[in-house]
């Protein structure tokens, strides 16, 4: 079975799309099962397969630990990696092609708290992708592009995961706004530009000039707009999976074993 994990900030919009991309796998005849990997959540816009919340809930560890919502969901994100051999028990019962991973809301839950490494170590790292959304009403304009693409690469850094970027809810944009921020990838100067004309403080240059490090050493790659809304980019996420699992091979359903 191959992981993939969505993960981004709160409200980037993951839960929605990991619904859009397991229907778009139904469709082309894959199996996929999904992992809900957030305790703290109400809803969610699918059926689970499996569910973190059958073993830890946020609203529970509330109660039974004396803690606001802010305590609990560190304790809820540390107490999944206590359980985390139930769930891959469960998980590895069920066979299947994919694994879709929705992480908690808030992002530094999954990434900087040991126990997402643990999570991923779990699942198993060499059959696992990240997929890393940004929010569109975070990065577009120039100083939130770069803080978002910077906290992508630092994600990465941290997981260890191949990573593939995506610019998420992309049909909230216009076409020029789309551009205007694919622009800023393949043209560092026009980034420049934008950046210091939003704000010439000496902090933008640090940020700027972190950015065209990083850039340098290809961390952020290619970054595809997706919307989970209108069902665009699906075939670019998968096509992207096959990338990094299989050399870029397209696989027939069935095909894939695990
Ligand atoms: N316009 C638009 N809104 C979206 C899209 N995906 C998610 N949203 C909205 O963004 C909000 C947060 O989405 P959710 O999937 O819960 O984000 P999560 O916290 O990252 O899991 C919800 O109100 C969604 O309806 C999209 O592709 N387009
Ligand atoms: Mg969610």
């Amino acid at each position: 079975m191959k992981n993939i994990f969505f993960v981004g900030t709160a409200g980037c919009g993951k839960s929605t799309l990991v619904a859009a991309y397991k229907n778009w796998l139904d469709e082309q005849g894959f199996d996929a099962l999904i992992l809900n990997l957030d305790p703290g959540t109400d809803t969610l816009p699918y059926e689970p397969d499996v569910d973190i919340r059958e073993w830890v809930n946020t609203a529970e560890v509330m109660e039974e630990y004396g803690l606001g919502p802010n305590g609990a969901q560190i304790v809820a994100a540390d107490l999944m990696a206590m359980n985390i051999s139930k769930m891959t028990d469960v998980v590895n019962k069920m066979r299947s092609d994919y694994l879709l991973i929705d992480t908690p809301g808030q992002l530094e839950l999954f990434a900087f708290r040991e126990s997402s490494k643990m999570t991923v170590e779990a699942f198993g790292r060499e059959s696992s992708m990240l997929l890393y959304l940004s929010d569109p009403s975070l990065c577009r304009d120039p100083n939130g592009f770069v803080t978002s693409m910077t906290l992508s690469s630092l994600v990465q850094f941290r997981l260890q995961l191949p990573t593939f970027g995506l610019l998420s809810k992309s049909d909230m944009l216009s076409d020029e706004e789309r551009d205007r921020m694919l622009g800023w990838f393949t043209d560092l100067d026009s980034l420049y530009f934008d950046l210091m004309e939003q704000d010439s403080n000496p902090q933008t240059v640090v940020g700027a000039e972190l950015f065209k490090a990083m850039d340098s050493m290809g961390v952020f790659g290619e970054v595809r707009g997706v919307s989970a809304k209108e069902s665009i980019g699906m075939a670019e996420i998968y096509a992207a999976s096959q990338l990094c699992f299989y050399g870029g091979e397209d696989a027939e359903p069935g095909e894939i074993d695990d």
